[in-house]
């Protein structure tokens, strides 16, 4: 079966666990060290909804604990079957909105669990994106619309088609609003006027429009897209992957207050851990001793 038009299959192995996806395909490039986890509802643009971010978080939190995995590619499986169209993602299914939220079936007569009801779980995807010590990378095949425009903003690069690759934020004509990284974050990439210009007149732009922005890294040729990602990540795989850490969690922080200090803070306690250092620490601890310090000079 073809996953996607984009997609080469001798590239890549069908990822652990991805047997039982509906919504979503996750695979795992033949050296195990690049991750394409694709939407894959193209008749309706890729919207997701509350089932395929349940999928999508596994998928990406699989990707996380993977040590072998340094970059993950999100994009969208495609084309539309119905019309031939594109997309990366169109956001929440808006089918199966209720009052309190996205259900979790479209069968009016389902019993829906009040617990699951109204959750916003797409920011748990976010924010899994934003705080995965791996790059990841938004592919944009087509529409990236609503919430799916919000999710290639929190990715850490985006690479776009010249032909398909379409824009639009359409949050408040359809009564939703993403206020954190989608909107505040975006006007963080692009300048305020940008980014209010967008969200407020949710106005269709180019994947060309997104580059000169600064929203989009690169704009290739359609047939080109997954070949040019996966050589974006394979640049990424030949640098040192503490280095990668760092620096991702270093451009985090100054947007994400004390937890952004928090997660970068966790990395150089877990460099720490590696010292001799800390390692006297916890072995005077141990031998019921008083550390000895002398070997370890405060470094100007
Ligand atoms: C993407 C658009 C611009 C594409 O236009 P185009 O190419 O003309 O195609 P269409 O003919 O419109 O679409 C083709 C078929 O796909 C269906 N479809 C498209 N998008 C959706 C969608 N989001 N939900 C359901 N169906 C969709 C069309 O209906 C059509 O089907 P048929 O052929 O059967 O008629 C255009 O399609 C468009 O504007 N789509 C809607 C974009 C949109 O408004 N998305 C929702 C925006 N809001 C969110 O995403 C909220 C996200 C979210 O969850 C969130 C985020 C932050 C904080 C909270 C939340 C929260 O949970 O609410």
């Amino acid at each position: 079966m073809t996953v996607s038009e984009l997609f080469d299959p001798s590239e890549w192995t069908e990822a652990p666990g991805a047997q039982g996806y509906t919504d979503i395909t996750a695979h795992v490039s033949n050296d195990g060290r690049i991750a394409r986890i694709a939407f894959d509802r193209p008749e309706v643009r890729n919207a997701f909804r509350p089932h395929t971010v349940d999928e999508l978080y596994r998928a990406l939190d699989i990707a996380r604990q993977d040590p072998k995995i340094g970059v993950v590619l999100l994009t969208g499986n495609g084309p539309s079957a119905k019309d031939g169209g594109w997309a990366f993602c169109s956001g929440g299914d808006q089918r199966i909105r209720g009052r309190d939220g996205y259900k979790y079936s479209d069968d009016e007569t389902a019993v829906h669990d009040p617990a699951r009801a109204g959750r916003l779980h797409i920011l748990e995807v976010q924010r899994l994106i934003r705080f995965m010590p791996k790059v990841v990378i938004a592919v944009i095949p087509g529409w990236a619309a609503g919430g799916g425009h919000s999710l290639h903003i929190v990715c850490d690069l985006s690479i776009a088609s010249a032909e398909h690759g379409k824009f639009k934020q359409t949050d408040a004509d359809v009564g939703s609003f993403d206020a954190g990284y989608g909107s505040a974050y975006m006007a963080r990439q692009v300048g305020q006027k940008v980014a209010r210009e967008v969200f407020f007149l949710a106005e269709e732009y180019s994947a060309q429009r997104a580059y000169e922005m600064g929203a989009v890294n690169r704009v290739v040729p359609h047939a080109d897209l997954e070949r040019e990602a996966i050589s974006m990540a394979r640049t990424i795989l030949g640098k040192s992957p503490t280095a990668i850490r760092m620096l991702k969690f270093a451009f985090n922080a100054v947007d994400d207050g004390m937890v952004g200090q928090q997660v970068f803070a966790g990395e150089a306690t877990r460099l720490a851990y590696g010292t001799d250092e800390a390692v006297e620490g916890r072995d005077a601890f141990l031998e019921k001793r008083d550390p000895d310090w002398a070997p370890y000079p405060y470094h100007f």
